[in-house]
């Protein structure tokens, strides 16, 4: 194991898995984000924006369930605008939009679940930001844990060297419902600590 790699394993049964569920059983809130966030079909705005009259529309939703899984999504996953005729996600796309998530110093860690399966890859490439704009890293543990469960396997929290990085020049932003969000993670900021 390389000299900056301590370990941190939490071997927990994984409760939650991602799934390719198919788009129809997925609950209103999942097809929600898949809508806001990945459907490359939409022409959405520069900042992300898609209509509400488009969601009742052409995708079965009512105001009243936007207006319910806007207020209580457990995440704050997605936000209005100001005029309520627009609503968006507040992180989490594959598509090429800009959500303006504020730019922010890091504390000096911050952490990121994933699996087992992942790690070896992980000791070599560092984190990548795979399908989506970012990486996503969490300010607490327990959080990161929640994250890496949704996957089948083993959970494994990696810590961040984030100030550091920082320091070193990558931008971190945060967004509004407090996910931080690095472009990459170079290896040599990443501890694995047992
Ligand atoms: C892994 C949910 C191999 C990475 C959560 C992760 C989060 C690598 C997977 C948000 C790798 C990407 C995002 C490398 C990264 N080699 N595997 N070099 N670099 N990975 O879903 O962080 O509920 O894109 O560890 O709460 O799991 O939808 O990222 O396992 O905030 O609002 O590649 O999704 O938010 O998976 O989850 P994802 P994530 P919501």
């Amino acid at each position: 194991m390389g000299r900056f790699f301590i370990y941190t394993l939490f071997v927990v049964s994984a409760v939650t898995v991602t799934t390719t569920q198919p788009f129809q059983t997925m609950s209103k809130e999942r097809r929600l984000a898949y809508l806001l966030r990945h459907d490359a079909s939409y022409p959405f705005d520069e900042h992300g924006w898609r209509t509400v009259q488009d969601l009742i529309e052409h995708h079965g939703f009512t105001k009243e369930e936007l207006d319910d899984i806007v207020a209580t999504s457990n995440k704050q996953r997605f936000e209005f605008s100001d005029d309520h005729q627009r609503i968006r996600a507040r992180q989490g796309h594959s598509i090429d939009v800009d959500v303006e998530p504020d730019e922010t110093v890091p504390p000096e860690f911050l952490f990121h679940g994933t699996v087992a399966a992942n790690i070896q890859s992980i000791k070599e490439q560092g984190l990548r930001h795979m399908s989506r704009q970012f990486v996503h890293l969490s300010s607490d543990r327990t959080t990161a844990l929640q994250v890496g469960r949704r996957r089948k396997g083993d959970v494994v929290i990696l810590t961040v060297m984030a100030h550091k990085m920082w320091n070193d020049g990558h931008l971190f932003f945060l967004s509004r419902n407090g996910v931080w969000l690095v472009k990459d993670v170079p290896p040599q900021y990443i501890k694995l600590q047992y």
